[in-house]
């Protein structure tokens, strides 16, 4: 059986789809309530529960025989910062509750984790950075993704598990929105030009970090987990697809939103964040062990899925 806590999450609820259409469909959901219905039809059972609890987690590995874990519960970047005890509760300790409830071995492991963990001076922001460099969090949420990136790993050997990790950067889907991190402003743009109504944004204009859209983001995580370990010479890859600025979004929007209106009232403490991260990532690592290759550029984003999905996402609603 599969497990994927945080389900009903963006990636979450769009991992499972495409695992159940992959014929992948013994899936189980962890997360604080109950399926949509939409989700319902992916999956063969689900459990309502908190993952800092860790007699609720405990109980689904007592009840099921998991083989493949997708632990994707997490609080992002900017609402951790709001209250970062928390955030280190839900980030860290949820992360150990469902390592600590492994009870069989060779079990493998998907552990999502962040660009955050970067922290570039002003002059490195433009260089290509490979996964060593920069790992010098200066957030909480990168603090907590980098420390489960090193112990998912020390338990692969101490645990007997598969660990494998992505970081990622922002996503943008068709069908959600994200929910406290600090790369919303790209999602939540769109979306607003699509529904016909302004967007104030957060970050200025020149703020520029790796983006990729939903369906590569479920088809890396698909990829990386089912490539033999052998060839895997690492645990954690960085990813993108592309890097554009705030003003490349805009730009993009307006020439099928015309009307599209956008104002910026600037939160110092994201736009700080958005600073201190990579703008180019470079992804040899993952394009030599695993094949990773983004099947939709910026423009094909936008053209092929974002405009067309989003407008029948607010139609059907
Ligand atoms: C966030 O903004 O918190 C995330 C991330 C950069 O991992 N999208």
């Amino acid at each position: 059986m599969i497990l994927i806590t945080g389900i009903n999450g963006e990636i979450g609820s769009a991992l499972a789809k495409q695992l159940y259409i992959n014929g992948k469909n013994e899936i189980i959901g962890f997360d604080l309530n109950g399926p949509n219905q939409n989700l319902k039809k992916y999956i063969k059972k689900h459990y309502v529960g908190d993952i800092i609890n860790q007699k609720s987690v405990k109980k689904v590995f007592q009840d099921n025989k998991i083989t493949e874990i997708y632990h994707l519960a997490a609080i992002l970047s900017s609402k951790g910062e709001e209250d970062p005890f928390f955030a280190h509760k839900v980030n860290v300790d949820g992360f150990l509750n469902v390592v600590q409830s492994i009870n069989t071995s060779n079990i493998k492991f998907f552990f999502p984790s962040s660009i955050a963990v970067y922290h570039l001076d002003g002059n490195a922001k433009n260089i290509s950075i490979i996964e060593d460099d920069f790992c010098n969090p200066n957030n909480i949420y990168g603090c907590n993704k980098l420390y489960c990136e090193k112990i998912g790993s020390y338990f692969e050997i101490f645990k007997n598990i598969d660990f494998r990790s992505l970081r990622f950067s922002g996503i943008i889907s068709a069908y959600s929105l994200p929910q406290g991190g600090t790369s919303d402003y790209a999602p939540e743009m769109i979306h607003h030009a699509v529904q016909n109504k302004n967007y104030t944004c957060f970050v200025r204009e020149d703020s520029c970090i790796p983006f990729m859209i939903m369906p590569d983001a479920v088809n890396a995580i698909i990829n990386l987990m089912d490539t033999k370990k052998s060839k895997i010479n690492r645990n954690v890859y960085h990813i993108q697809a592309f890097s554009p600025t705030v003003k490349d979004i805009y730009e993009k929007i307006i020439s099928h939103f015309p009307k599209f209106n956008l104002v910026y009232d600037i939160n110092e403490k994201r736009q700080k964040l958005i600073d201190s991260w990579p703008a180019q990532l470079n992804q040899k690592n993952a394009e030599q062990d695993w094949g990773w290759k983004p099947k939709f550029n910026f423009d094909d984003a936008f053209e092929k899925y974002l405009i067309p999905k989003i407008k029948e996402f607010y139609k059907r609603r």
